[in-house]
């Protein structure tokens, strides 16, 4: 393959591949605008049977692909005491809305979701109890990927055209 050609094939593959970064750890509170971010979370809670109802404000600015996960994070028990935490279920709300849009309380087969949500401000709630004798703490992930607008499909569509035709002009050119 000339190098030219692979140039102009790497730039496309490069156009339809946003670039995906890393927000955190953070705990509770504002994650702010996300586009195409896995976004770590992490909580420790000190105290037996504390009642865990963080929450994680964030915003889309279009149509995303969105795929979150908890799970209880036990470090090795300790001489002073142990630290667990038994997660009853994640959520996530529209910030104008009190029902939930993407939700999983059924923690025996793990916490995930996976969905899709429009532009808008939203907030995702962790919900739990610490069963530690020290207290307890959660790791989650929140991986957004904007979805591609029709528009890029159309471009990334001529962008394949032009390559195309341009390696049929070469090869009838030899
Ligand atoms: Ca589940």
């Amino acid at each position: 393959m000339p190098w030219t050609k692979s140039l102009l094939a790497a730039a496309v593959v490069g156009a339809s591949l946003s670039a995906q970064a890393a927000i955190g750890p953070v705990g509770p509170g504002d994650l702010g605008l996300i586009t195409t971010d896995t976004a770590t979370l992490v909580n420790a809670i000190a105290g037996t049977n504390t009642d865990i109802n963080d929450s994680y404000t964030f915003s889309l600015s279009g149509l995303s692909n969105i795929v979150a996960a908890f799970a209880d994070f036990t470090p090795p028990n300790t001489n002073a005491g142990d630290f667990s935490t038994n997660l009853a279920g994640f959520a996530i709300f529209s910030t104008s809305s009190a029902t939930p849009l993407l939700f999983d309380n059924t923690p025996g087969d793990g916490l995930l979701v996976a969905g899709q949500l429009g532009a808008g401000s939203y907030v995702l709630t962790v919900l739990g109890t610490t069963t530690g004798t020290l207290g307890g703490a959660y790791a989650g992930g929140l991986a957004v990927a904007a979805v591609p607008e029709p528009a890029t499909y159309l471009m990334m569509a001529l962008g394949m055209a032009a390559l195309g035709g341009w390696s049929m002009r070469q090869r009838r050119g030899r």
